[in-house]
Parts: C-alpha cells; structure tokens; sequence
C-alpha cells in the first residue's frame, strides 16, 4: 500500500503516470482520492473497532466507508454505530454522500449486483444471530443508492418469477423461505413459506419423521395473483433425501 500526501487541488494537476497509480488504487479499493490510504473493507472484524474502508464500485469509482462508534440509539435504547458511505469517481469527486444505521457489532456493509442489471447495490448488516441476520439494501441507480427496505435471513437471493428469496434457519430441521419483489427501487416482502422436517405419530412407528411445507404471513398473494395452494405448489421447496 502506499499514501499519497496531496490534497485534492495538487491531485488534479499530478503527470499520467502518478495519475494511472491512483486510479489503479482506487479500483483496488486501497487509496481515498486526497491522500489518505484506505483498506478495501474485509467481511467481518475479528476483534477491535471497525474502520474506515472501502468497496469498489467498478469503473474507477469507489464507496468510501467510515463508522461512528454510538451514534444512535435503537428502539431498545441501545447505542448503535452508524456509517456514513460517499460515492467517489475516478476524477475523485464525491458523486454522493450518505448514511445508515449499522447495529452489526462485527459485520461490514458489502456490495453485490442483486438485481443484475451491472450496477453493484449495497447491503448495510443490522441485527445478526448465529446463522440469519437483517440487512438493509441501497439499490445504486443512475440517480445514486437508494435505500430500497429491510430483508432477513442467511442471504437475499433471486428467485423463479422475478422474486428474490431469503432462507431463514427456525432450527435444525425448519427453514423459513421469505419471498420479495424489487422494483422501483423497493424491496417489499410478499410471503413466507415455512418449511422443514417435524415428528408426527404414524402407522408403523410411535413417531415419523414427516416433511412439510406451507405458507404463513401470505398477506400479499392477492397482489401476485396467487393462490396460498398455487404458492405452496410453485415455491414450496423439494423435499430433500435424508440419509
Ligand atoms: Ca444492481
């Protein structure tokens, strides 16, 4: 890594060469346009305080990280961090500035096309359990990232039919499946599908092991035109072999 000790008045008027070097940084995520060296932001924080980092965003323009230890304060009057990001192109001009609440105490904010349309979208970790955690998605648009809603699980994902999925872990042997649409730049839950493995009384034995599947919190079917039969046929997992 190296730093480069310039404001940004002096960065504008540096040869080709030294030019080429800082844009290949900031494609690498390792250099904030001004001087100051910036890590390329790692997953997770194995111990200490997190720090400022950076996400490139493709075509030499990065997202710039920096954290504020209890800045804020959730609904159970915890303090909270929060991160403030700033979208920098190549020329190193902020594009945008903005923040988020961060209530992960380890994770970072990482970027991912999640609707593939080229264009990396942000996803800020809230709450985080053992396996599931809630994130908060910033779809990137022509016009800047905009905050798009909350999803929850081990990871959003795109599905059949234009609907993102999420899979939670209730336990060992049940898995909740929620679904989602994306557009206009809004995530909006659509069902849940509550599936897994549950013990029932059977002929042959005092209890079996039986497999299951079925949608709860079904409320917007009527929107996707979708039945709770036709749901639980289209979406329904298949169920796996056991060994
Ligand atoms: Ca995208």
């Amino acid at each position: 890594m190296f730093v480069i000790e310039s404001g940004l008045g002096v960065w504008a008027g540096l040869g080709e060469f030294m030019f080429e070097m800082i844009i290949a940084a900031l494609l690498g995520g390792l250099m904030q346009p001004g001087g100051e060296a910036t890590d390329a932001c790692p997953y997770m924080q194995d111990d200490g305080e997190r720090e400022g980092c950076a996400l490139p965003l493709g075509d030499g323009r990065v997202l710039l990280l920096h954290f504020v230890l209890d800045a804020e304060e959730n609904e159970w009057g915890e303090a909270t961090d929060r991160v403030e990001f700033r979208v920098v192109n190549a020329a190193g001009a902020v594009e945008q500035s903005f923040g988020d609440v961060l209530e992960s105490e380890r994770a970072y904010p990482h970027v991912e096309d999640i609707d593939q349309d080229g264009d990396l979208d942000l996803f800020v970790p809230q709450m985080m359990g053992m396996v599931n955690s809630t994130d908060r998605l910033w779809v990137q648009t022509p016009d800047g990232f905009v905050y798009a809603g909350e999803t929850f699980g081990i990871s959003l994902n795109r599905a059949q039919d234009g609907l993102y999925e999420n899979v939670s872990r209730a336990s060992a042997s049940e898995r909740y499946h929620e679904f989602y649409t994306l557009a206009d730049n809004q995530l909006i839950h659509r069902f849940t599908l509550h599936a897994g493995f549950r013990m029932e009384p059977c002929e042959d034995k005092a209890r079996c092991m039986v497999w299951f599947c079925r949608a709860e919190d079904a409320g917007s079917l009527v929107d996707l035109s979708l039945t709770v039969a036709e749901t639980e046929a289209r979406y329904c997992p298949a169920e796996p072999e056991l060994d």
